[in-house]
């Protein structure tokens, strides 16, 4: 099928992610171009689906990019993976290393930009000690970059200032997955989406943010129309517009909601005793075991007629999503920012798992508790391979004496020489840079200046005089850049070969298609490339490409429960990813963990069919988390909520998808939707202006009324530069995952004189 120009614009202004189209784009993008002479296989460089993408080359040239036939996408692509060239080959890539001179960016040699780096973070290592420096990484960084990242910065400097943009968007499933699992990462994969009769999606727009598994919700829905979707969200999306049940609620109540449901499934005697008596701990919010009557008292306070009065549910309605989630023959959750961003972010995640727990929903097909990941690779790259400040590779803590000993061993490092202290989170970093205890740092592959909460705090950190920031960053009109003293230009998605692990535990290769422009060299050489410079033992970078620490890492992971020895460079070139663990390189790889049967690190005679091995117990644990409700709600003054995300074709910060001109022409500029009640009530109509203020600062957008926002709510993306919401969100964050409440802030709302 052909699809005219026309036709596939309309369908992107539309946002109509449900006609997730595959080839017939590809098709569409490569007629101008020509017909590639060769396909290199790789990943799509956007979202946390991580579909499989050829990418069509034509005399050294990115012709087209369609769909792998192979991967779990089965060939579809949505228009931010099809799109990919215009991207490539914008005007606006940094080409050379740049160093700022009298306060201007000048062109400078690889020498000149990585010997001024080098220099500045031995002085600053020198004269204020390794706490004084700090990595700022990326879930769409390489799981290479990252892995050698966090081993200079830890091993070499003995510096554990790592952290990443993962801070801002997976922590709280992290902590959540770790406190009831007791290791991170799902234990269910993709193809149960196939045979799921219930989903039950909270706090995801799904169909916008991974429009490719949204079509494959649907095609499951339409295959079987007797599959209940439920969608708890307190906006009308194109998710909640296949709901069978949508519930909008007031933001930020999800957990009264979800113990309240608890409550209906012990109450009317819908949970699974078999389950959860012989596979689960109780434990209250310290972590004291506690039993299953004692979790039946705490939930007396969740009883549906008094939920109701938190989250404005009406009983009936809970009463009613309880039962099919308990019932239904297999039940699916996925869950994405609406529940990570909060700070309640870990305790909503373990009340998700609560609940499966609790009805046995769990280690069947199409029975699990799955986090939808944001980026391509926070999974493999920043959660696996340890990219955080508490963290070290594949599981193993910074705090932990045994594990710091186990990877000192396998670094080649004395004994107890890593630094015990964990590093600071990623606000607290940037509050650290405010206060001039950080003074040098390197930040690869994220945009702060724009994706940080109270983004003017910490452009104000950026723009001390006394700090030094190095940034690797692909495009000249990145914010981040006007803070940089020194940018280099890596080659980036398909000019360098690595590995993106996405949220189905899927391991799968970028093999390289083109050679970089200009002087742009892989992150992965410029990283051992600076380490050098810098003083750290050569002995530690030994690689020569991402192939060589690849290797390195499978083997760093082998002893754990993160065990992916079998996923070889080799067996990625040929096969369209693997999910771990895959301990040999005969193994297929897993779909389902913690099952006897399924998953090769549960002995095959086990005595019970499931085993949670990422516990001392082999116990997952129900906890007793009440709900508290958010760090700033609305009052008399701010009395409305703001909250932000995602709209289907731009990617975050917009630097890669502001290059495509279609996507540019659908999404040119960000506004503000809000209820038409509301609207009308302060004399507000579509397209006028309207002023939003929070604590921190005020803005001016245009407006959209109509019902996607509930009365007292307001919606406004966040990939727009020129409109920075993120000066007015808070930098409230959640005292476990240390994760930001982008999604809830108290704003002032007021119609605006046209600008
Ligand atoms: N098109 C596109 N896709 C993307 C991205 C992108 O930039 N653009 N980014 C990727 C990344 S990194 C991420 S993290 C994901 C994010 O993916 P999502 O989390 O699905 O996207 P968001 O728009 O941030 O927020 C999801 C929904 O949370 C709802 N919400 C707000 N407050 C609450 C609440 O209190 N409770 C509940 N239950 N819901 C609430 C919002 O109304 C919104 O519809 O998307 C990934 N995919
Ligand atoms: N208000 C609000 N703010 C949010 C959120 C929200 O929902 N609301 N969501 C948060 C979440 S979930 C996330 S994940 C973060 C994301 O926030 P960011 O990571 O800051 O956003 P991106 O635009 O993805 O930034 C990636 C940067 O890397 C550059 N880049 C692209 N490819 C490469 C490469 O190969 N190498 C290098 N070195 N650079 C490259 C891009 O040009 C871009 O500047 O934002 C957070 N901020
Ligand atoms: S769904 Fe996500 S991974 Fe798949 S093509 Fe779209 S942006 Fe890329
Ligand atoms: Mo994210």
């Amino acid at each position: 099928m052909e699809i005219t120009r026309r036709e596939f614009l309309k369908m992107s202004a539309a946002g109509a992610a449900l006609m997730a189209i595959g080839c017939p784009v590809a098709a569409w993008a490569a007629k101008g171009e020509g017909e590639p002479d060769r396909w290199v296989k790789g990943v799509c460089r956007y979202c946390g689906t991580g579909c499989g993408v050829m990418v069509g080359v034509k005399g050294g040239k990115v012709v087209t990019v369609k769909g792998d036939p192979k991967n779990h996408n089965a060939g579809f692509l949505c228009l931010k993976g099809a799109l990919m060239t215009s991207v490539i080959y914008a005007k606006e890539r940094i080409t050379q290393p740049l160093i700022r001179k009298n306060g201007k960016l000048t062109p400078a040699s690889w020498d000149e930009a990585l010997n001024l780096v080098a220099s500045k973070f031995k002085e600053a290592i020198a004269q204020h000690g390794p706490k004084s420096v700090a990595y700022y990484g990326s879930g769409q960084a390489l799981t290479e970059e990252t892995y050698l990242a966090s081993k200079i910065f830890k091993a070499g400097l003995k510096c554990n200032n790592v952290d990443g943009n993962p801070r801002l968007c997976m922590a709280s499933a992290v902590g959540g997955y770790v406190t009831t699992f007791g290791k991170d990462e799902p234990m269910g994969s993709y193809d149960d989406i196939d045979n799921a009769s219930c989903f039950f999606i909270i706090g995801s727009n799904t169909s916008e943010c991974h429009p490719i598994l949204f079509r494959r919700i649907a095609a499951r829905k339409e295959a079987n129309p007797a599959t209940k979707i439920i969608v708890v969200d307190p906006r009308v999306t194109n998710t909640t517009r296949i709901a069978d049940i949508h519930i909008s609620f007031i933001p930020g109540t999800d957990l009264a909601l979800l113990n309240s449901m608890a409550y209906v499934i012990i109450k009317e005697e819908m949970d699974n005793p078999r389950f959860h008596g012989a596979y689960c701990a109780f434990m209250d919010k310290e972590g004291k075991p506690q039993t299953f009557e004692d979790y039946k008292k705490f939930l007396e306070d969740y009883a549906p007629e008094k939920a109701e009065k938190i989250t404005g549910i009406p009983a009936k309605t809970i009463k009613e999503v309880a039962k099919i989630f308990a019932q239904s023959s297999a039940t699916m959750s996925m869950w994405c920012m609406g529940i990570n961003q909060r700070i309640q972010g870990v305790w909503a995640n373990n009340l998700i798992h609560n609940l499966h727990l609790l009805t046995g929903q769990i280690g069947r097909p199409g029975a699990t508790t799955f986090s939808l990941t944001g980026q391509p690779n926070a999974c493999g790259g920043v959660r696996d391979a340890g990219g955080l400040s508490h963290m070290l590779p594949a599981g193993r803590l910074i705090a932990n004496k045994e594990h710091r000993n186990q990877m000192e061993k396998l670094w080649g490092l004395p004994e107890d020489s890593l630094n015990p202290e964990p590093g600071l989170p990623t606000i607290a970093l940037f509050e650290a840079l405010k206060e001039g205890k950080i003074k040098a740092m390197l930040i690869l592959c994220t945009n702060p200046a724009q994706s940080l909460p109270d983004v003017n705090r910490y452009r104000e950190a950026m723009a001390r005089k006394d700090k030094f920031i190095c940034l690797i960053e692909v495009f000249q009109d990145a914010e981040t850049v006007q803070f940089a003293d020194v940018v280099l230009a890596p080659a980036f998605w398909c000019e360098r070969d690595g590995v993106y692990g996405c949220s189905e535990r899927r391991y799968a290769l970028i093999e390289k298609a083109i050679e970089p422009p200009g002087q742009c060299r892989p992150s992965v050489n410029i990283l051992v490339d600076l380490a050098k410079r810098m003083g750290v033992d050569p002995k530690l970078v030994p690689y020569n490409n991402a192939a060589d620490i690849w290797d390195e890492w499978r083997a760093v992971a082998k002893p754990t429960v993160y065990n992916f020895w079998g996923i070889t460079r080799e067996r990625l070139r040929k096969e369209s990813g693997l999910k771990w663990p895959c301990p040999s390189e005969d193994h297929p790889g897993t779909n389902i963990r913690y099952v006897r049967g399924e998953d090769p690190l549960v002995p095959p005679d086990h005595p019970t069919k499931y085993f949670f091995y990422g516990r001392p117990d082999g116990k997952a644990v129900i906890w007793f988390r009440p709900y508290v409700g958010c760090a700033e709600g609305p009052d008399s003054e701010y009395s409305f909520v703001l909250t932000t995300g995602r709209v289907l074709d731009q990617w975050h910060t917009s630097t890669m998808t502001g290059k495509v001109p279609e996507i540019q022409r659908s999404y040119p500029k960000a506004f503000v939707e809000i209820n038409d009640k509301d609207a009308k009530k302060l004399g507000i109509q579509t397209g006028d202006h309207v002023q939003l203020e929070t604590r921190r600062d005020k803005m001016v957008f245009e407006a959209r009324v109509g019902e996607v926002c509930r009365p007292g709510l307001v919606f406004v993306p966040w990939f727009d530069p020129k409109l920075l919401i993120n000066k007015l969100t808070i930098n409230a964050v959640d005292p476990i995952s240390k994760q930001p409440e982008f999604k809830i802030c108290a704003v002032k709302v007021s119609k605006a004189a046209k600008a």
